[in-house]
């Protein structure tokens, strides 16, 4: 049976995504080279999961793997300021954790289309934690290009998305209509300039090592002296070269009610707040924050005190 384009688009928007892209399950050799040449580089510190190089292969993912559907959810929320007495928490990490909301979509998505196909088995789900090389898939779907922050900017959208996406061996229309892996950010250099760390260290390159994300969502060690020093209030996450790009300006907050700061631990820790999280870290369950838990958050909040 012949599954279109507008049927399946319908089904993602139901379901709750914003948009979606339609690609073969390739990834271009340009972003293959990319990424070994970040793992060469050690830019990705100690995240071993990157070395991993299944992610530029869907044929060992998903066997027969023919088509990959990018889903991209927006979830851009207010800016708060900087404040002597608490920190901020990055956008995306306010409400729910979109690693839970994503799978719950794709799942539904999945059984969609295999009851469409009348087939069982013919797809696999991704969304972050799932080696796939989420971004150079969307680009390949046409779904927006890189930012010279190395993030996916969407025509509409800008860069505060979050992706997720299917392999399936179905062969489903595309959507790519030309190859946007290109040089757009032209003379543009705003993210670099204003990242606090210098962790862009060349456009299209980052090097996690320096990244206050890295440091703040990802690293099991102590935050190093210098990093604590730059960073301007976040205690997790950080969103400075997304704020500064401008293909970000003046546009409307996310409706996707996960991503509410009211559906999760809020805009910014303060003290108090950090308290009840230690006394309570089950209110961490359910959101991004809960990677760090209440300890390491905790621990980054006494950082940044320590330098205001
Ligand atoms: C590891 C990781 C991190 C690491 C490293 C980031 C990185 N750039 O690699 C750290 C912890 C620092 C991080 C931080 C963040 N992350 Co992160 N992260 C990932 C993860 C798991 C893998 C990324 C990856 O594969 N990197 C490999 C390297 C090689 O890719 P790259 O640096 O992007 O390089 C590409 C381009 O630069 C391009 N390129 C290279 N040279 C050139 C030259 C030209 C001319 C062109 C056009 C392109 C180009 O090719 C490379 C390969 O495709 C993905 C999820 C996934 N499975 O894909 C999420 C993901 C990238 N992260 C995401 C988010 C939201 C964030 C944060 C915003 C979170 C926050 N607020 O703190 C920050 C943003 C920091 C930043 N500027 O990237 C989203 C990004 C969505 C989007 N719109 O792009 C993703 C896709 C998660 C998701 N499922 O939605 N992240
Ligand atoms: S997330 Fe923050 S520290 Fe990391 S590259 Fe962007 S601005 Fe720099
Ligand atoms: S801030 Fe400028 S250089 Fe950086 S991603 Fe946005 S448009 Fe590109």
């Amino acid at each position: 049976m012949n599954i279109g384009l507008h049927e399946i688009r319908e089904k993602a928007l139901e379901l709750g995504w914003d948009d979606l892209g339609i690609t073969d399950a390739v990834i271009p050799e340009e972003d293959i080279a990319a990424y070994k040449e970040m793992i060469r580089e050690n830019y990705h510190g100690d995240l071993a999961y990157m070395e991993n190089e299944i992610r530029c292969y869907p044929e060992q993912l998903l066997p027969g793997a023919k088509t990959a559907i990018i889903f991209l959810s927006y979830y851009k929320q207010q800016q708060p300021e900087f404040s002597k007495a608490g920190g901020v928490i990055a956008s995306y990490a306010r409400g729910r954790d979109y690693h839970n909301v994503h799978r719950k979509r794709l799942k539904k998505f999945i059984s969609w289309l295999e009851n469409k196909a009348n087939q069982q088995n013919i797809a696999k789900g991704f969304s972050d934690s799932t080696p796939v090389l989420e971004k150079a898939l969307a680009v390949r779907s046409g779904l927006g290009w890189f930012g010279k922050n190395t993030l996916l900017i969407h025509r509409k959208f800008g860069t505060f998305t979050l992706l997720s996406g299917i392999f399936t061996t179905l062969d489903l229309p595309c959507t790519t209509i030309k190859n946007l892996r290109l040089p757009l950010c032209g003379s543009c250099t705003r993210c670099l300039d204003a990242c606090p760390t210098q962790a862009l260290v060349a456009p299209y390159k980052l090097d996690a090592r320096k990244c206050l994300s890295y440091h703040l969502i990802e690293s099991k060690k102590s935050i190093p002296p210098d990093i604590q020093q730059k960073n301007p209030g976040y205690v997790f996450g950080c969103d400075i070269c997304q704020d500064s790009c401008p293909h970000n300006f003046r546009k409307p907050l996310s409706l996707q009610s996960d991503f509410y700061p009211e559906r999760g631990i809020g805009r910014s820790l303060d003290k108090e707040k950090i308290e009840l999280l230690l006394e309570n870290p089950e209110q961490l369950y359910g959101t991004p924050l809960n990677r760090r838990g209440a300890e390491g958050l905790a621990y980054t909040f006494q950082t940044l005190i320590n330098h205001k």
